[in-house]
């Protein structure tokens, strides 16, 4: 079932598993991830109505919810401890509205993961970016939430899905569903498959650089960062399922990938989809204004290789979902995968193209 097909009776008696106080009203489909399933859920209250986030986690994708969500309590309540003296605390870090037992979980009785969130207000996503300042801000407020865990106290946080941003795991993957071609796609992807053969060679290039592991985000595409209404600002990083241990490059890289061009991920006139090197300049000038100063040398030299990686692995990752017949990622067109495979690699000929300058550029404000 999608987050279409689920019955309103049954969303109304989920959403009263959770502690909202006020009379359930309503809920509707939310947002474009294409893993989990969100819900806008409406309570009436005697003086006001209030809003909060509903969400089936995907557990195809997250095998261990508990752990997961382990790593997300004390995550935010990490986040919520840092910004204590901030004016509008409420509003820049995630806050988990408990289940009616106390948890932060609801399970239903036919198996399905639940949670619940605290709605922003006043803020909100973009698939696609639309401004220079939006380049410059949702960045801003990734390199502040690297910067806000970088005290995280031990242990170290789960790993939510191993291997999750490795090129050579992912690369595999590939060739695995090439040579068992199960959905009979190989032949529509020809020219796909010999783009990403033709860049093995640098799939292993981050793992062997030595970098520091940090807690990173793992998923900063720009929809997961909430920009508030009136003043633009990043004010809330949201989307907490990957927080794990990892490179701050792969967190820079993501950006890249979705931040600097203003085409949707699945635009099919690839025309339209070229790294802009204005965007590339906002997006470095917002991520180190706030993570730079605690970014090794090495990390720095680091980003632009991670953009290039990213988006060359998301470019993969769609082509295996396609060719093993979209199992992964929601769908909502006859070769959706392949179309969001296509911008990716579009992406990395364009960062190819202006790797040294972006590099260079990096060099001369870090
Ligand atoms: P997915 O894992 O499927 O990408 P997200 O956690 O990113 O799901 O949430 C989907 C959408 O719901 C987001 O793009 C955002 O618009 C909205 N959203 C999520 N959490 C909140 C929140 N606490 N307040 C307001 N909007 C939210
Ligand atoms: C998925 O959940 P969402 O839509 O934010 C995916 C990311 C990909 C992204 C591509 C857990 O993110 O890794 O970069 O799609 N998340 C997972 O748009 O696989
Ligand atoms: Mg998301």
């Amino acid at each position: 079932m999608t987050s279409d097909t689920i019955p309103a009776r049954d969303l109304g008696e989920i959403a009263r598993q959770f502690a909202v106080e006020g009379e359930f009203c309503q809920a509707v489909p939310y947002g474009g991830g294409h893993i989990n399933e969100t819900w806008c859920a409406t309570f009436n209250r005697a003086d006001a109505r209030v809003r909060g986030i509903l969400q089936r986690i995907n557990h195809n994708v997250f095998r261990n919810p508990a752990a997961l969500m382990e790593n997300i309590e004390r995550v935010t309540q990490h986040l919520s401890a840092q910004l204590a003296k901030e004016p509008d605390r409420e509003r820049r870090a995630l806050t988990l509205i408990p289940s009616r037992a106390g948890r932060n979980l609801y399970v239903d009785p036919g198996g399905g993961y639940w949670r619940a969130w605290r709605f922003i207000e006043g803020a909100r996503t973009y698939d696609a970016i639309e401004s220079a300042q939006q380049a410059y801000e949702g960045p801003r407020a990734f390199g502040r939430f690297l910067a806000m865990l970088a005290d995280l106290p031990a242990p170290r946080l789960h790993d939510t899905i191993p291997n999750f941003h490795s090129t050579p795991g992912r690369f595999a993957a590939l060739e695995d569903a090439i040579a068992h071609d199960t959905a009979g796609r190989v032949h529509l992807a020809e020219p796909e498959i010999a783009f990403a053969h033709a860049r093995k060679s640098i799939t292993g290039a981050l793992l062997n650089a030595g970098l520091p592991e940090r807690v990173t985000h793992n998923d900063t595409k720009i929809n997961n960062v909430l920009l508030d209404d009136q003043t633009g600002e990043g004010i809330c990083v949201i989307d907490l399922d990957t927080v794990m241990p990892g490179f701050a490059a792969y967190d820079f890289g993501d950006l890249v990938r979705s931040a600097t061009c203003p085409a949707a991920e699945d635009e099919r006139d690839l025309s339209k989809v070229t790294v802009r090197f204005d965007l590339f300049e906002a997006l470095a000038r917002g991520y180190l204004s706030t993570a730079g100063d605690m970014l090794t040398r090495a990390e720095k030299e680091s980003l632009v290789l991670g953009g290039k990686l990213i988006t060359f692995t998301m470019g993969i990752r769609f082509l295996t979902d396609f060719l093993n017949g979209d199992t992964y990622y929601k769908v909502h067109r006859a070769d959706h995968n392949l179309d969001r495979c296509r911008t990716q690699f579009k992406l990395v000929e364009s960062i190819e193209a202006q790797e040294s300058a972006m590099e260079q550029f990096i060099r001369s404000i870090g």
